[in-house]
């Protein structure tokens, strides 16, 4: 299909001001009849058919204010519906289409899950369920209808209020009708109807209307609703007091489902989530998972009024709710818990999964201009970058423009399907400042280069800095203009305290933020009275690549007495990122790897001072990911070096800090009963990370006290961590582990996850065949997308070493699993084909091999939309 273009944007000729939905479901032959009020614009073309859009639809029947039409007055097909001479004034469409949610394995449109009718119309889900204008900015109040035979669906919601409901004598069908007084785009529209099991509680709303909150979940669910509700009324409280946002409806629904393809979808007042963002209890579910819950409901449920109040004119500006949303539920995590910890997870998330995107060839800018497939754009880019886009903003306005900002936006967008210019524009006339050279972080993909030297000269008594700022070409991208990058900056003095009062000149300042606009700025610090070193970047001002002339010694000190807690773990982390480079090359030639002293030093005195948070303790012990490592490298990537690297690294860390590691393990054993919040979830992590740091190292290699951790948890966050230890070392009792785990957790399909995705990240060259293994495991299904993500998605994005097996075998399998789901479910399909992105940069020999399974995939005539569109843009 051709690609849509940003350019091509036209309102359009017509409006459907309201809808009526009456849905009678049955398995395999649903009826749906929508009763659509349309009005020509005034700015339409005279005469200008009606075009409506349309996905594998079987139309029944069509009526045009009452009467059938003539065959000759429109043109029917599964992903169309023209219709030809309409009258000049407002007039009501009836469309009849007939569904088969049974058949429906691609979990968009109405389908069922689990036996539970659901629906799924985010981006274009609405046009499989009728004939419809299925684009963000045509907004519709809608009425909905829903019969089901009681015995099967008993529970029967919809978007909005409760208006009716009741029996249909004389059979075994009933009803329910809900109306959503908010007009809303087709995409917010939901339903849901099955035998559901109900969570209740109450919130009343800071004007003092009172608020049903309803959690449904398939029956025997119901005592793993607690976290999800708490956090629901948790998120509503916030969103008043921080960003003046209020409920405006008499419900608010959530549904958790089993087959979801993505996390969560944000339907007005009916949210429908994975049950994966839901359920929780201590023996099924991390502290990570409870972390994840906690987000993902707040992040639905302020939807509400960014991309639901307020929604996107069109789907290029995906990231004016995504983008804002999840800063929104970034800060009210941070609120909730630890601001720095929260702060050092999200750069991880962003730096392991955007950077890579971003610096690859599916890179596209946070607001894209083109798109083949619009379900591929639910990127990190759009999400996370889009997020750090509003986080810079806040740092460039400050705390109170910023909020005058946010506060015009509501005001005056309220209702509207909007732009990101029309997002600016509020903060611009707020802050009277000109944003036009900001607004390039909306335009110009690729992550930045700041490069910053310094120099200190004591006798003038004067620091500089010279900042150079660089974006690199991306596809269809290739010049770049300098943008405007938030610099938090702060001079650190010998005694570790910040050095304050010194006159700044070179550029513009926001409280502690440098303003770079230039592609360089010589900025100058006077009476500055010792050599500093500069804290730069600070809570990770910008989502840009740093590098600085600091040395590992001034790292070292920034990491032991530097006053902002990210930048301490941010130093920690550069340190031991060139030692792991290092140790990489060393892997890569066969020489010996070493571990100089001082990074075991800093790692042991942050494992020892307990006057840090355990939680941020347990994020300085974590050393750089693999992927942050081949990101590093850049080209002639060697995975498999890698990974050997990190492992005897860790190992040689272990021996020479066991005692200190064992103490601090013994401490952090938990003093009482299974809580979930953020002080006892951070003493786990701590005592987790610990354990498999002793593990990794001589003393643990007899598996003695990964097996007592094991057996000893009362926890899902220690077993998981106990089983992945075990296996991931290979440690003795390692299978014996794995079958207590299965046999524990055999029924409960998010628990087996977890024992799926330790199986397929363990670093070693039978995995590809567990892995192939496993698909035949009876808890395993390829029509389940959380299953799909647990086994495969883990095996291709969380195993590096085996997934780019030298003999391309991990390449040939998952181009094998990507085909065969696409026939299924091209969503997830293309999803999982998205792991070959970094293809490129991996050594001569795996880029060919990954190459060719591309290539192979690439040549398959029927392919989807979705999967072509990966393939094609990763071979670009
Ligand atoms: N807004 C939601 C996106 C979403 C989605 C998109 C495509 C296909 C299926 C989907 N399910 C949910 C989720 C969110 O960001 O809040
Ligand atoms: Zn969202």
């Amino acid at each position: 299909p051709a690609p849509v273009r940003l350019e091509d944007y036209r309102p359009t000729d017509f409006a459907i001001d309201t809808v009526s939905l009456d849905i009678r479901l049955a398995p395999k032959a649903t009826q749906v009849r929508a009763r659509l009020a349309i009005r020509r614009r005034d700015t339409a073309a005279k005469g200008a058919p009606l075009v409506l859009d349309g996905d594998e639809l079987d139309l029944v029947s069509l009526a045009l204010d009452g009467r059938p039409l003539a065959a000759d007055a429109y043109t029917a097909a599964p992903d169309r519906l023209e219709i030809r001479a309409l009258p000049d004034g407002p007039f009501v469409l009836e469309i009849e289409t007939r569904l088969d949610p049974d058949a429906n394995t691609k979990l968009m449109g109405l389908y069922r899950s689990s036996g539970t009718y659901c629906t799924q119309c985010e981006a274009e889900g609405f046009r499989r369920i009728t004939y419809f204008l299925d684009r963000p900015d045509c907004l519709s109040v809608y009425t909905t209808r829903i019969e089901a035979r009681e015995s099967d669906a008993p529970v029967l919601l919809g978007n909005g209020n409760p208006v009716e409901a009741g029996r249909i004598e004389g059979t075994d069908r009933h009803y329910a009708v809900w109306h959503d007084p908010h007009p809303k785009p087709a995409y917010l529209f939901a339903m849901v109807a099955g035998d559901l099991a109900r969570v209740s509680n109450r919130f009343t709303t800071a004007d003092g209307r009172d608020v049903a909150l309803n959690i449904y979940v398939e029956h025997g669910n119901e005592g793993a609703c607690d976290w999800a509700m708490d956090s629901l009324k948790r998120s509503m409280r916030w969103d008043e007091e921080v960003f003046g946002r209020i409920y405006d409806l008499e419900v608010f629904n959530i549904v958790a489902v089993s087959d979801f393809n993505m996390g969560a979808m944000e339907n007005k007042g009916l949210n429908i989530f994975n049950d994966k963002y839901v359920l929780a209890s201590p023996d099924t579910a991390t502290d990570q998972d409870y972390a994840g819950i906690e987000a993902v409901i707040a992040h639905e449920y302020f939807h509400n009024w960014t991309g639901n109040r307020i929604t996107c004119r069109d789907w290029f500006q995906l990231c004016l709710k995504e983008g804002l949303t999840v800063f929104r539920d970034q800060e009210f995590s941070s609120d909730m818990r630890s601001r720095p910890v929260k702060r050092i997870a999200d750069v991880r998330l962003l730096k392991s999964h955007q950077f890579p995107e971003d610096a690859g060839p599916l890179a596209h800018p946070v607001r894209p201009r083109l798109y083949h497939e619009i379900n591929n754009f639910y990127t990190a880019t759009v999400y996370e970058k889009g997020a750090e886009v509003v986080r810079m903003l806040k740092a460039l306005l400050g705390p109170e423009d910023f909020r005058a900002g946010m506060d015009l936006f509501f005001e005056r967008h309220d209702g509207e399907a909007t732009t990101v210019e029309a997002f600016l524009a509020c903060f611009q006339e707020a802050s009277g400042r000109d944003l036009a050279q900001f607004s390039l972080w909306y335009e110009q993909a690729g992550t930045p280069t700041l490069t910053v030297d310094s120099k200190y000269e004591p006798e003038a008594r004067r620091f500089t800095m010279t900042v150079r700022q660089s974006v690199p070409p991306t596809p269809k991208q290739s010049a770049k203009k300098p943008m405007t990058i938030p610099l938090k900056a702060a001079l650190i003095g010998p005694d570790g305290t910040e050095m304050t009062g010194l006159s700044v000149a070179g550029a513009e300042m926001t409280g502690d933020t440098l303003h770079i606009r230039n592609p360089s700025h010589m900025i100058v610090f006077s009476d500055v009275p010792a050599r500093p070193v500069p804290s730069l970047l600070r809570e990770f001002s910008a989502p840009v690549h740093l590098k600085s002339d600091l040395s590992d010694a001034d790292l070292l000190f920034l990491a032991a007495r530097d006053t902002d807690p990210f930048n301490r773990w941010q130093a920690l982390q550069s340190v031991a990122l060139s030692a792991l480079i290092k140790a990489t090359q060393a892997a890569a030639g066969q020489r010996p790897i070493t571990v100089d002293p001082e990074l075991v030093d800093a790692i042991g005195a942050s494992i020892a001072d307990d006057s840090l948070d355990p939680a941020f303790r347990a994020l300085c012990l974590q050393l750089p990911g693999e992927t942050d490592l081949a990101r590093e490298i850049g080209k002639d990537v060697d995975p498999e070096a890698i990974c050997q690297a990190r492992r005897q690294v860790r190992a040689t860390i272990a021996d020479r800090l066991a005692e200190t590691m064992l103490a601090t393990y013994t401490a952090m054993t938990s003093p009482g009963p299974f809580s979930p919040d953020a002080a006892a979830s951070g003493r786990r992590a701590l005592r987790n990370v610990l354990l498999e740091y002793l593990s990794h190292g001589t003393g643990g290699q007899d598996g003695t006290l990964a097996r007592a951790h094991f057996d000893a948890a009362d926890n899902m966050t220690d077993r998981a961590a106990a089983l992945g230890v075990l296996v991931h070392a290979r440690l003795p009792g390692h299978e014996e582990a794995l079958a207590a785990f299965a046999d524990r957790h055999g029924h409960t399909p998010l628990a087996l996850d977890k024992w799926f995705t330790i199986q397929a990240t363990a670093p070693f060259g039978d995995a590809l065949d567990t892995v192939k293994r496993l698909t035949t495991h009876a808890g395993f299904s390829m029509g389940n997308p959380n299953r799909v993500r647990a086994l495969i998605g883990a095996f291709a994005t969380g195993n590096q070493s085996q997934f780019n097996r030298a003999d391309g075998a991990g390449f040939d399998y998952l181009a094998e699993v990507v085909l065969s789901l696409d026939k299924t479910n091209p969503q997830v399909a293309a999803r999982l084909a998205s792991a070959f992105r970094s293809w490129r940069s991996l050594e001569p020999e795996r880029q060919a091999r990954a190459e060719a399974a591309l290539r192979h995939v690439a040549a398959m005539a029927e392919l989807s939309p979705d999967v072509r569109d990966i393939v094609d843009r990763c071979l670009q």
